[in-house]
């Protein structure tokens, strides 16, 4: 039964069809599925299918971003049911973004999902988000944890001037920054003096506890 309806959830989203795919999560919800279970084994896997098909050139852009809108509508279904609206105490303050000149917002949302749905306060500031405007944020919010998402092997080296921004701004012992997205890899995050690294919204909660001390 769960097999039959994560094969629907990954389907709508190699087909990229918005409307099938919410109305694919509620049945999801209503039949007691886990809503994390409905992103890891339907979702991310039909959302890999289409990065393949994309990569082959199968697929064209319009395909990535139809496959795109599928998945958030999706989310907009199972991200309440994960984080249930519970009320507890705040593990550390989370400035969350994706780095300047890139687009990619579905990776990066679902960690601030699933990091709020485990006791982080999270400022999601969006995507395309330059060095200077996370410090901002860090500096308005009080955030003590830095996420920056990168998709783009392009765009990975904007995680490395957040980290200099940093320094200069003299915060750099005050803030961790944890790094992440699909190109990014641990030695990428060693290299460029990360303090942490996760591949999935799932470790990035384990990884956020370590650098919070929590
Ligand atoms: C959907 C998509 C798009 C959509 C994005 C829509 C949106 N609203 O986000 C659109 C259409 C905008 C897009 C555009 C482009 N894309 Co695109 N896109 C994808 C695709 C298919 C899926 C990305 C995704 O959402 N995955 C699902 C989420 C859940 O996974 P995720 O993002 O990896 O996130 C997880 C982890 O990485 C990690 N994580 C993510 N962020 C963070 C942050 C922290 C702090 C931590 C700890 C962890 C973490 O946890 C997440 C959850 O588990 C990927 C292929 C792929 N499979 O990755 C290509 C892909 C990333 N895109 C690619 C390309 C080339 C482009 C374009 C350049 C295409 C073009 N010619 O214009 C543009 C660039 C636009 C820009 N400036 O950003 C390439 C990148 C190649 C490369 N290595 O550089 C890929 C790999 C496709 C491919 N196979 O060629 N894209």
């Amino acid at each position: 039964m769960s097999e039959e309806i994560y094969g629907r959830l990954a389907q709508t989203v190699v087909d990229g069809e918005p409307e099938d795919a919410e109305e694919a999560a509620r049945e999801a919800l209503d039949q007691g599925l886990d809503p994390l279970a409905c992103i890891n084994e339907g979702l991310t896997p039909g959302m890999d299918r289409v990065g393949e098909l994309f990569a082959t050139g199968d697929y064209y852009l319009p395909d990535l971003i139809m496959g795109g809108d599928a998945m958030k509508a999706a989310l907009t279904i199972l991200e309440p049911a994960l984080t249930g609206g519970q009320e507890r105490q705040i593990l550390a303050r989370v400035v969350l973004g994706t780095v300047e000149g890139d687009l990619h917002e579905i990776g990066k949302t679902l960690v601030g999902t699933m990091l709020t749905a485990n006791g982080f306060q999270v400022t999601d500031i969006g995507v395309d988000k330059t060095a200077a405007e996370f410090i901002d944020a860090v500096r308005e919010f009080g955030a003590t944890l830095i996420g920056a998402s990168a998709l783009l092997t392009t765009t990975m080296l904007q995680q490395q001037k957040i980290i200099e921004a940093l320094e200069e701004a003299g915060l750099r012992d005050q803030v961790k920054v944890m790094v992440g997205g699909a190109p990014v890899t641990e030695i990428w995050a060693e290299q460029i003096g990360a303090d942490g690294y996760a591949e999935d919204a799932i470790s990035a909660v384990a990884e956020a506890k370590r650098l919070a001390g929590a």
